[in-house]
């Protein structure tokens, strides 16, 4: 509300040019202003900066120059450039990386959103272009805005809804993200010193994202950071307990429950052995036969043959893409590299592919390098937590990998081929 002698002036210019988002005094939330619009992009500055590390890192974990089992994203070219192989320490790597990218994710998204709020007048500018290098600037936007929700819509419904994109979820998120970060980077070199200047001072400068013509305040700009805070929070709060065994019950949001159950097996199952079409039938001793390929030739084994092999112990998360982790579980079974000795390795074993008795489904196969097979805390697991392994948690044999991705670590397994990849 406008008081004084220029209300009426106001008010039929309001009239006017309040219709439409294009004319300025149609945006009238106080809380627009350089402050505000600043104290959000110092903070996504630091968050995206670490969800893209963490990303890239993702990435590389997979050893997609391995196999083309592995590569989520094939043809990726040059953006494959910093690829490395995948240590095993810390054992709790992968935990600790992929649970930062998609927790910290997740708890952005308000932060992500009111920064988008605060600027939306700016879209609306005319004319669009006033000269080239603005049309340029407003490109990179396009690719900036466009570029982060398309991150944030993607990384969620893959988490939420089980990777809703066949087979293409790695791709879209692996190229979105360097549009997006490329647009990133540009827009905080320009825009740093101008944020930094904004905060520093601590008092509204104007700019055109100050209302000409605001509506009287319901709420201060710290209250409404407050509240953007607070949905964080809430986020945050909800989500980081599928990492935490004594807060899983928190998790809420958590796409696989928040009770995994007790005993042996209780800890967190991703795909069960009903769902990936395992029957108690492949699973039998008269049924099952490990199949182990290598330079010597094929040896196949039973599990009660695997049982008179020297059995090792190791304690190892499962840690997902998803996001959600398990602490240390107590995996018993044949080293690795014991098994490469079988089929003709005994010094330096190679690197090691990996086929599950499923016949369907995404994450049946995987590619193992040879410091992963060489770690004398990997295995080939037939216990966990001092049981035989349960249906759901791959019986009668499944791959433990220290600091992997749970999906290297392959359940329900038939067959181990040694040798380079
Ligand atoms: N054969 C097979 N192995 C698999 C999977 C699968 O779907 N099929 N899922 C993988 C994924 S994505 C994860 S996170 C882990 C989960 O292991 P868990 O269910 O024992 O916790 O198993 C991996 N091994
Ligand atoms: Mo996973």
């Amino acid at each position: 509300m406008v008081h004084g002698p220029f209300r009426g002036v106001v008010a039929t210019y309001g009239r006017n040019m309040r219709r439409t988002p294009f004319s300025p005094a149609f945006w009238r939330s106080p809380l627009r202003g350089p402050w505000f619009t600043s104290v959000l992009g110092v903070v996504l500055l630091g968050g995206i900066t670490v969800l893209f590390v963490t990303g890239l890192l993702s990435y590389a974990a997979y050893n997609p120059d391995l196999s083309a089992v592995n590569d989520k994203t094939p043809g990726k070219g040059l953006l494959g450039f910093y690829l490395f192989s995948w240590p095993t320490d810390p054992h709790w790597l992968y935990r600790l990386t992929q649970g930062v990218h998609v927790t910290l994710g997740i708890t952005l998204i308000p932060v992500l959103l009111a920064k988008l709020w605060s600027v939306v007048p700016k879209l609306f500018t005319l004319p669009p272009a006033r000269s080239l290098a603005h049309a340029l600037e407003r490109l990179s936007l396009l690719l900036l805005v466009g570029g982060g929700l398309f991150e944030f819509v993607t990384g969620v419904l893959n988490v939420q809804l089980d990777y809703i994109f066949p087979g293409s979820f790695y791709p879209l998120h692996f190229y979105g993200a360097w549009v997006f970060f490329g647009a990133f980077v540009a827009h905080a070199v320009l825009k740093m010193p101008i944020a930094w200047r904004n905060l520093r001072q601590l008092r509204e400068e104007r700019n055109d994202l100050v209302s000409l013509n605001p509506d009287p305040p319901t709420v201060s700009r710290r209250g409404a950071l407050g509240l953007v805070g607070g949905g964080s929070l809430l986020l945050f709060g909800t989500t980081v307990g599928q990492d935490v065994d004594g807060l899983r019950w928190s998790a809420v949001l958590a796409p696989h429950g928040a009770d995994p159950g007790s005993g042996p097996g209780g800890f967190q199952i991703n795909k069960t052995a009903a769902y990936a079409g395992i029957t108690a039938a492949d699973r039998s001793e008269e049924g099952w036969r490990l199949v182990v390929k290598g330079r010597t030739g094929t040896v196949r084994l039973s599990r009660a043959e695997l049982l008179q092999l020297p059995l090792h112990s190791s304690a190892l998360p499962i840690a997902c893409v998803e996001g959600w982790s398990t602490s240390d579980q107590w995996w018993r079974g044949v080293r690795l590299r014991d098994l490469a000795a079988l089929v003709g390795y005994d010094g330096d074993p190679p690197d090691l592919f990996v086929q599950s008795l499923q016949r369907h489904g995404a994450f049946r196969r995987a590619a193992l390098r040879a410091n992963q097979v060489a770690d004398p805390r990997s295995l080939l697991a037939l216990f966990v937590n001092g049981e035989s392994l349960t249906p759901d948690h791959g019986h009668p044999a499944r791959i433990i990998v220290p600091a992997a991705p749970g999906v290297l670590n392959t359940k329900w397994v038939a067959e181990l081929t040694f040798g380079d990849l």
